[in-house]
């Protein structure tokens, strides 16, 4: 396909409730969506970046600058597919996030042209996938055991707590006693440190699915220092940035299990060679979150209907998130998201939300250009 123009949309969504981290709170997302307009049709994709960058060093403005200038203007020459994004743009180094939303757009207008869904495109094998819900710090460890006895009565069967130091062993016992067989995990976000060694290994009475990132994303040999003395199995996020990251993770033995989120990695495509390469070495994933708008979800949800995302996903319905959803709401059904069927990501974009919500749009190339 030849790309006309791409409409960089960036829009204020305030969050039904905040959600803390040990990295921040937030109140709104700071989203930033792709809309690639070409001969045959267009296609939208979502960059995860958010308002600040407290996750990673990407952070929302910074996506839309990068693509503005450089990657969006290295897909506007001769014909383009969603495979020939990561190749074009290699010269742009880290920005994961932003070309992941380019790499989106393309890939929906591709098959929305060729009229064949997101996760077929992948290797889909799921109709609908197993979610779960993340839970942020709150103010009271009472507050936690509330908010988590809602989503429980909701439908979700497996919860993740936000955990800091401060913020561990207290709220985990009081989830745990009000609830014995929930699937129950925990993420750190890289909130502890060498010292916190022997406290995250107590975690192991709870019976966690999982730890995840409890140490920098550099901090490998630590990682698998934990590993090699917990029963619970150690999850990497924020350490895994591609196919090379996640080899190197698994030889070290800095975990077992792996966080697959598009933006992080850099778009579909590669999240699908990790996903690969996982499958092979008997790893399984799961798809992670980064609090998306129902277009940036259908691609998660395609991506999580692969054969090798064993564990629930940190993909929740859309009220989870939004009053009102840039597309039709993603609603839960018993503890699972359904795999839209469409062609391309399978959702229709709600322009008169855009406009009510008073979407920015920045055209490139611009005019004079
Ligand atoms: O349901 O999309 C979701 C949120 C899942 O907890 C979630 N995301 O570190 O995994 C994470 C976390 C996150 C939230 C990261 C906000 C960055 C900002």
């Amino acid at each position: 396909m030849r790309i006309e123009r791409v409409e960089l949309v960036r829009v204020a969504m305030p969050l039904v409730r905040p959600f803390r981290t040990s990295f921040g709170v937030q109140q709104a997302r700071d989203v930033l969506l792709v809309h690639v307009i070409s001969d045959v049709g267009d296609g939208w994709g979502e960059s995860a970046a958010h308002a600040e960058p407290f996750y990673n060093e990407e952070f929302t403005e910074s996506a839309a600058m990068v693509l503005e200038r450089w990657l969006v203007p290295a897909v506007l020459d001769g014909s383009v597919a969603g495979a020939d994004v990561g190749p074009r743009t290699a010269q742009v180094k880290g920005y994961r996030a932003a070309r992941a939303g380019l790499e989106m757009a393309v890939l929906d207008a591709e098959l929305r042209a060729a009229g064949m869904a997101m996760a077929t495109h992948l290797g889909g094998t799921r109709a609908s996938v197993d979610v779960g819900v993340s839970v942020g710090i709150t103010p009271t460890v009472d507050e936690l055991v509330q908010q988590v006895g809602g989503y429980v009565d909701d439908g979700y069967r497996r919860v993740k707590l936000k955990v800091m130091p401060g913020w561990d062993v207290e709220p985990l016992r009081a989830v745990r006693a009000q609830h014995p067989d929930l699937a129950l995990q925990v993420d750190a976000n890289a909130g502890y440190a060498a010292e916190h060694a022997d406290l995250i290994a107590s975690f192991d009475e709870f019976g966690l699915l999982m730890i995840e990132q409890p140490y920098a994303p550099e901090e490998l040999q630590l990682h698998a220092q934990l590993a090699a003395r917990m029963s619970t199995p150690i999850c990497l996020d924020e350490s895994i940035l591609s196919t090379v990251h996640t080899a190197t993770a698994l030889d070290l033995g800095a975990c077992s299990i792996v966080n697959i989120k598009v933006g992080r990695v850099g778009g579909l495509l590669e999240a699908r060679r990790i996903h690969d390469l996982c499958l092979e070495r008997g790893v399984p994933v799961w798809c992670g979150g980064m609090l998306e708008t129902g277009i940036g979800r259908a691609a998660n949800v395609a991506l999580a209907s692969l054969p090798n995302f064993t564990f629930p996903a940190d993909l929740s319905a859309s009220d989870r998130y939004w009053r009102r959803d840039l597309t039709e709401p993603f609603v839960l059904e018993g503890s699972q998201l359904r795999v839209p069927t469409g062609p391309g990501l399978g959702i229709t974009v709600d322009r008169d939300a855009l406009a009510e919500l008073g979407a920015v749009v920045r055209t490139v190339p611009g005019a004079g250009t």
